[in-house]
């Protein structure tokens, strides 16, 4: 596919949205079928399906592993946003707060010169490519997502780091008029904002991608709209949502999860089935929608892309 000079996926905010068609999709069930309304491809969409109209132009994945694809539903109704709620059923009925109109994210540390940018101008700059991977949460459930994201690596080559960088920081925007969980002053489930990072090569890798969409369109808020993290081969607490700033930076950055508990969780949390969480093995794990547990894969099944990365580090001591 070639470049696409001006993305035919950059939707004017007047046009219907994933989100919309599914408000549109309730209220249509709940008029009941005795209602019908005519002659619209909105109607239409809904009969067929509840996929989102497809707003994103990008380069297909093949699928060459041929991995089964979990529902678009599945995906966007168990969620883990500590930001909203630590009940994964919630958060979709909660994630309505998330406005991303005029997001912003800034950029800053060790590059060449510090910026913001708008996340709209942003997705136009970089080519989107379709993802297909698994994704393993570090609590034994899993899923095979089709993200739609840019290559980090392209983000970062345009960021122009300089040769002091060593290490990536990412931070979820910190506004407790979106985040309930943020204005919680006394008992809130994490320390905000929520902060993740990656080696400098590991944030080069192929595979690491800052996905905007699934499923062919926009990314729902539920998963992190309008631009999250996604790395494949490590748990899925590395794969922060709602991003607004990335920084460059020297030392390796101390993520959410290993400051609230450095025991049970670590910096580079590579997805892997001989390194157990002190609390359960990470052996197995259960597909959204499926019975049985299948086998964890070392590194999600990405060994032969990402081991290079860890040759001679002893991955219990660097879990
Ligand atoms: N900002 C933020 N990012 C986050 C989380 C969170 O609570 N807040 N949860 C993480 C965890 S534990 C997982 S498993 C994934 C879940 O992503 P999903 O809801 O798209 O499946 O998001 C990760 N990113
Ligand atoms: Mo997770």
């Amino acid at each position: 596919m070639k470049y696409l000079k001006k993305p035919s996926w950059h939707i004017n905010e007047k046009e219907i949205t994933p989100k919309e068609l599914f408000d549109k999709r309730r209220s249509f069930i709940k008029l009941g079928a005795a209602s019908v309304i005519a002659s619209s491809s909105i109607v239409e969409l809904l009969a067929k399906e509840q996929l989102p109209i497809k707003n994103l132009s990008f380069i297909k994945d093949k699928n060459l592993n041929n991995l089964e694809l979990n529902s678009y539903e599945q995906i966007t109704s168990y969620n883990n946003f500590y930001e909203f709620t630590t009940s994964k059923e919630r958060v979709k009925d909660m994630a309505h707060t998330l406005d991303t109109t005029g997001w912003k994210i800034s950029i800053d540390g060790l590059i060449e010169k510090e910026f913001e940018i708008d996340f709209d101008d942003l997705i136009k700059k970089f080519t989107l490519h379709e993802r297909i991977y698994r994704f393993r949460c570090v609590e034994g459930w899993s899923m095979v997502v089709p993200w739609i994201g840019i290559k980090l690596s392209d983000f970062i080559k345009y960021a122009k780091p300089n040769s002091k960088a060593k290490y990536i920081r990412f931070e979820t925007l910190l506004d407790d008029d979106i985040f309930p969980d943020q204005a919680n002053m006394l008992f809130p489930a994490i320390d905000y904002p929520y902060v993740e990072g990656l080696r400098l090569d590991e944030a080069m890798n192929e595979l690491s991608i800052l996905a905007v969409g699934l499923y062919g369109s926009k990314i729902p808020k539920q998963n992190g709209a309008p631009i999250r993290l996604v790395i494949p081969w490590k748990y899925g607490f590395k794969s922060i949502k709602s991003i607004s700033k990335i920084s460059f930076v020297e030392k390796e950055p101390l993520n959410t999860w290993q400051k609230s508990n450095p025991k049970e969780y670590g910096f580079y949390a590579n997805v892997n089935p001989n390194v157990d969480h002190p609390r359960w093995s990470q052996k197995k794990e259960r597909v959204l929608g499926k019975f049985f547990k299948q086998n964890t894969l070392m590194y999600n099944g990405y060994e032969k892309e990402v081991s290079y990365l860890y040759k001679g580090m002893d991955l219990k001591k660097y879990f």
